[in-house]
């Protein structure tokens, strides 16, 4: 990792903490990705552009950075990718899946903050995030209340900070805002890399990142197989590197990942046995390197089948429609297409229930895992609610609230493993 030191230098992160956090990543990926059995070739790829995630990603993008490529950064799937590639910008996730500098987070957001929200400020308060420090521009959004109310805070710690609003209801006036955030997001996309978003921009942004969520709608549809010809976590894994990765060559691998999992799918060439109990993940968005409950399924006689989530099912379902001939139209259709999300944020949100219900069906889930983050309190209250509507439809759920720390494992295992036996 040496070589990239100078890189690191110059971003202003802290070496000695860097170090540490890529000790206990590599450790980690080492002992929950490449410890699985059978794993299809497909997923080299991505165990290099992990092993690679602040190293050879970051040098390219601080290429493409002096060749005047702006880098934007973001916390939410509602920033829309789109715009961002029109304006000629490279878009990543901040989202973090680790604690970091607690001590020092808890200086400036209460102990009961969500373990995403800290942990997003523990990698800029210990400058362990090359993401971040190499952002031209970071958008927050008016969300959940512990993040906007963190925005006010990271305000304080960054000089690039775009605060984007956003609804809260699907009403017709909620639209309208989503709309005009989105017209003000563009301007400020133009602002900030000097190329104009038109027509034929917008046209190429929206066909790069549906290219994108194709391709993973592809390796989606694989999972239904039984037995499966990938584990969740190399799933949640492609879906993770989504974030991060160049888009056009994250299509390409994706898509010859799932050319590899079609044949494994006719040979029945698998990772679990045929008829090991399937689970459906459901909830909080899952960072890199929050892996924690997914590997305790997978290791617990189950498999994952699919995740709703944002990292995941929720945030690539739906495409953009390009058909418009122009700008106007175009952005019509961006705001359509996001104004479907069902974050746990809308009230109400029975929609999401009802993808739920949907996707537990497609993938033939024995159950269903609702997974909330401590002190989330969007997707706790919504997951007391699923689960009479889950046990109307027969579908046994399973509802676990945890945090990023190791401590609750066993104990997560003990239930995880009761649910998997009952199922
Ligand atoms: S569209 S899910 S990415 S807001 S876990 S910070 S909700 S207290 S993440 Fe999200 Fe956008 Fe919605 Fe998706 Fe708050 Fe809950 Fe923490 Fe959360």
């Amino acid at each position: 990792a040496s070589e990239y030191e100078g890189m690191w230098k110059s971003l202003g992160m802290d070496l000695g903490a860097h170090d540490q956090l890529l000790a206990v990543l590599g450790q980690g990926y080492t002992d929950v990705f490449l410890s699985q059995a059978n794993r299809p070739k497909g997923m080299d790829y991505f165990n290099f552009v992990m092993s690679e995630v602040h190293g050879l990603r970051i040098k390219e993008m601080l290429e493409a950075k002096e060749q005047g490529e702006k880098i934007v950064g973001s916390y939410c799937v509602f920033v829309p990718e789109e715009i961002v590639r029109a304006a000629g910008a490279t878009l990543v996730g901040l989202c973090s899946g680790a604690d970091f500098a607690m001590e020092e987070v808890e200086r400036v957001l209460p102990r009961n903050t969500c373990a995403l929200i800290k942990s997003s400020f523990g990698f800029k308060l210990g400058k362990v995030c090359p993401y971040l420090e190499s952002a031209d521009m970071i958008v927050g959004e008016n969300t959940c209340d512990g993040k906007k109310k963190s925005y006010e805070e990271l305000n304080k710690l960054v000089s690039n900070l775009y605060v984007m609003d956003l609804p809260q209801t699907k009403s017709e006036n909620a639209r309208a805002l989503l709309k005009a955030e989105f017209v003000r997001f563009a301007k400020a996309m133009e602002e900030l890399t000097g190329n104009p978003i038109t027509v034929e921009s917008l046209k190429k942004g929206i066909a790069i990142t549906n290219a994108k969520r194709q391709a993973m709608h592809r390796l989606e549809a694989l999972r239904k197989a039984d037995p499966e010809p990938i584990s969740g976590l190399d799933a949640l894994l492609a879906s993770q590197v989504s974030f991060y990765d160049a888009p056009v060559r994250f299509t390409e691998s994706v898509n010859a990942l799932c050319d590899e999992l079609e044949e494994r799918v006719k040979d029945k060439v698998a990772v679990f046995p045929e008829k090991t109990p399937r689970i459906l993940l459901s909830g909080c968005p899952m960072a890199v390197p929050n892996w924690k409950l997914p590997w305790i399924v997978e290791s617990s006689g189950a498999v994952i089948v699919g995740e709703e989530s944002c990292v995941g099912e929720r945030g690539l379902r739906n495409l953009t429609d390009d058909s418009g001939q122009d700008v106007e139209s175009l952005m019509e259709a961006i705001v359509d297409r996001y104004f479907k999300i069902d974050c746990a944020i809308f009230t109400p949100n029975e929609d999401r229930a009802d993808h739920i219900v949907q996707m537990a069906k497609d993938y033939k889930a024995d159950g269903v895992i609702q997974y909330a983050l401590n002190f989330c309190q969007p997707y706790q209250i919504e997951a007391m609610g699923l689960e009479s509507r889950m046990e109307k439809e027969g579908i046994p759920m399973l509802r676990i609230e945890t945090d990023y720390s190791p401590e609750d494992a066993e104990q997560l295992k003990t239930r995880v493993e009761a649910f998997v036996e009952m199922i």
